[in-house]
């Protein structure tokens, strides 16, 4: 039975940081395919997020980059926003958990429950500083893993070996504001008694959601219970956050994964009030289908938790948790701390800013990433492979089919639609028309399904299928019939019209079904084929009355752009940069000063004299092979040309460095390195944390010139 209403969650990011490509993987974009897919079938939908505003990660942001708690969440929250709009993830609202509404509702959520009983009160001991006179959130301790020895693992995870840990593990444990030894002192806190609800939520989630649920989700779901359920603290000692609604909690707020969630409900009333809607059929109402699109390091919260608060305040719980296992990039794990990500934002700037960019290179990471989507395993981004998916997949197939087809009609049915005459359709004809129709309930089903690398997989196997078609019906041939002799002239004129209009029908089909995934192509489909956006409805799919005969259409286009080889290397390139110049900076020590101190022994001028220095442009710079340190420059002197082996390709990507001017020792003795005879060296600056910089100078200058 179809649902009354939906309301589509995606997990609030926290705004403590640009988000990166696996987020969105993870949880938005298969957000966004789904409800632009039920949007299309007219249904009721909602689709709701937001940033998460609250916890320590906030502070701790504050901290590194010297501001307010404020002043972050108020720049990520911006930049976050605006990412998820320049990639067309399609929001009904974006909120923010710093909204009074939001506080509003997360104070009456807990009051609700404490008013009923539903919480119990603990007393136990927890770190506190006496300098800083504050209680001590785990992030806020600092210690030696009792795992690895590592001396600056954190109260809840070693950042070295990646183990999970409890301020209390910690050897010799500082505070981080104060920099003294903790004091253990005793403290209140209100806790959500999980163990009374295990029942239940073994019934719910192992009986009836056993069939629907992604294994993933079951299996940790099971472990959970399995393992008996625990009170879990609700509030924290902190002074960021929700302020706990009692007047005996001073000092004390909401834990951030009991507000984070209640999230999606405040964001659901600011959109109720912006629209003029009633929001509370979408939480209240058992005909709403409640569905969470998130990453399984969330699991536990929307699948046993957050359910468990929803049920105490008779709310609906979610219909299904499709959660995600993680991506990785080139080899290896995205991961913040060691810069190895690709941002959302570093993709808008390099790809869809561009010149040749724009909304169709949105569409083309949309495609690439849904080809990839980690919806049973872990799977892994790579440039080469996002440059096989556009240029092999929807590229070669998908905008080839489109576009030969726009071609076609402009040079054998001028430019219009043509008749479909079904005295003479044949079996190929008949065979493309029900692949069209099966493609629809086979679309359909892996769609409801949470099956989206399966339903695009489909979509472009349809593209495929019509190359197939037009491949074997010729009609270029068949216009070389015409011209020849007179009797077959009528009877190829009509096997060509039969031939494109299948194709055109084909077309708008495929637009309809490319646009929960690739929007903007789907628009400029119907650009293209002169018809409103009105036709991409779900229902019009499978029908082959969607262009009508004797219609004119727009021109051919295409409908994507090739990513090239200097692409695909100029962002591998940029990666590792980053990351080593990340793991450089990590390596700074105190000790900085003093190594740039110190001083190499005296020596006259005639020994500096001795040097022949000059200015030159590099011309070109390549890898060399088999050598990850080294760069083969050609370097312009002015007089002449020289070939340059530097050990420098750790810190510049070889396009960074094309026509850069540099200084060069040009009388060095020439070397020989991994076969090729380096005739000089460039000038680099070594900053304390071992980054190379290189040395130019400030303004143009001719090559060849003397440096003294
Ligand atoms: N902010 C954690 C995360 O981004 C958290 C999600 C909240 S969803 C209610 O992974
Ligand atoms: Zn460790």
């Amino acid at each position: 039975m179809t649902p009354k209403r939906y309301l589509i969650t995606a997990a609030l990011p926290y705004a403590n940081g640009l988000k990166h490509i696996g987020h969105l993987a993870g949880a938005y974009l298969p957000a966004d395919i789904y409800v632009r897919y039920l949007r299309a079938q007219g249904r009721d939908v909602v689709f709701v997020c937001g940033s998460d505003e609250h916890g320590t990660a906030i502070p701790i942001q504050a901290m590194k980059e010297g501001t307010t708690s404020q002043a972050i969440i108020d720049k990520y929250h911006g930049i976050i926003k605006e990412n998820f709009d320049d990639l067309s993830i399609s929001f009904d609202i974006y909120d923010r958990t710093s909204n009074p509404i939001h506080h509003e509702t997360a104070q009456e959520f807990f009051t609700y429950l404490n008013d009923r009983d539903d919480l119990e009160i603990k007393e136990s001991e927890q770190y506190y500083d006496e300098e800083a006179q504050t209680f001590l959130a785990d992030r806020y301790i600092k210690g030696t893993c009792p795992n690895c020895g590592f001396e600056n693992a954190y109260g809840d995870q070693c950042e070295r070996c990646g183990t999970s840990l409890s301020p209390d593990e910690l050897i010799n444990p500082v505070s981080t504001l104060s920099g003294k030894p903790p004091v253990k002192k005793a403290t209140r806190h209100w806790y959500l008694p999980l163990n009374k609800h295990e029942d239940w939520l073994r019934n719910w989630i192992l009986n009836q959601h056993q069939n629907d649920w992604k294994a993933n989700v079951l299996g940790q779901c099971k472990s959970w219970i399995d393992a008996g359920l625990q009170p879990r603290a609700v509030t924290r000692d902190l002074d960021w956050g929700v302020k706990v609604p009692l007047p005996d909690a001073e000092g004390k707020v909401l834990y951030v994964w009991f507000d984070a969630p209640i999230g999606y409900i405040s964001a659901t009333k600011q959109w109720a009030l912006n629209t003029g809607n009633d929001w509370k059929p979408y939480w209240l109402d058992k005909e709403t289908k409640l569905v969470h699109f998130i990453g399984k390091d969330n699991i536990v919260f929307h699948c046993i938790i957050f359910p468990v608060m929803l049920k105490l305040h008779e709310y609906i719980l979610p219909d299904n948790v499709p959660a995600n296992e993680f991506m990785n990039l080139e080899g290896d794990k995205m991961s913040t701390s060691r810069n190895w990500k690709l941002e959302m934002q570093d993709y808008i700037d390099d790809f869809i800013k561009k010149e040749n960019g724009g909304p169709q290179m949105a569409d083309a990471l949309r495609y690439y990433l849904t080809t990839i989507l980690p919806e049973t395993k872990d799977s892994e981004f790579t440039w080469k492979g996002f440059q096989d998916a556009v240029n092999g997949e929807l590229v070669a197939v998908f905008a080839n089919f489109f576009n030969r087809t726009f071609v076609l009609m402009h040079k054998l049915t001028y430019g219009k639609v043509p008749k479909f005459h079904n005295d003479i359709a044949d079996a190929k004809d008949k065979e493309l028309i029900s692949e069209i129709q099966n493609s629809k309930v086979r679309i359909e089903r892996l769609l409801e399904e949470y099956k989206f690398r399966d339903a695009l997989f489909e979509v472009i196997d349809l593209a495929r299928k019509g190359n197939k078609y037009m491949q074997e019906k010729e009609p270029w041939i068949k216009a070389k019939q015409i011209y020849g002799e007179g009797a077959i002239i009528e009877e190829a004129q009509v096997q060509i019209d039969n031939c494109l209009h299948l194709c055109l029908q084909l077309c708008a089909n495929l637009a309809i079904f490319i646009n929960p995934f690739l929007p903007n192509t789907a628009k400029k489909m119907c650009h293209l084929m002169k018809v409103v956006d009105k036709m991409l409805a779900w229902e019009n799919a499978g029908t082959l009355k969607l262009l009508s005969v004797g219609y004119s259409l727009r021109p051919p286009q295409l409908l994507f752009r090739k990513i090239e080889d200097a692409e695909v290397q100029y962002q591998v390139d940029k990666l590792r940069t980053m990351s080593n110049q990340q793991e450089a900076n990590k390596n700074e020590t105190s000790s900085d000063q003093s190594q740039i101190a110190n001083l190499k022994s005296e020596i006259v001028y005639d020994d500096f004299d001795k040097l022949d220095l000059r200015i030159g442009t590099i011309l070109s710079a390549e890898k060399v092979q088999k050598a990850d340190k080294l760069l083969k420059l050609e370097v312009d002197l002015g007089f002449e040309k020289r070939t340059i082996v530097s050990g420098i390709a750790q810190h510049f990507s070889p396009e960074e460095l094309l026509n850069k001017q540099v200084i060069v020792v040009a009388n060095l003795a020439p070397r020989k390195m991994r076969g090729i005879e380096s005739q000089g060296m460039i000038l680099t600056a070594e900053e304390p944390n071992g980054k190379l910089i290189l040395v130019n100078p400030n303004n143009v200058a001719q090559n060849g010139s003397n440096v003294k």
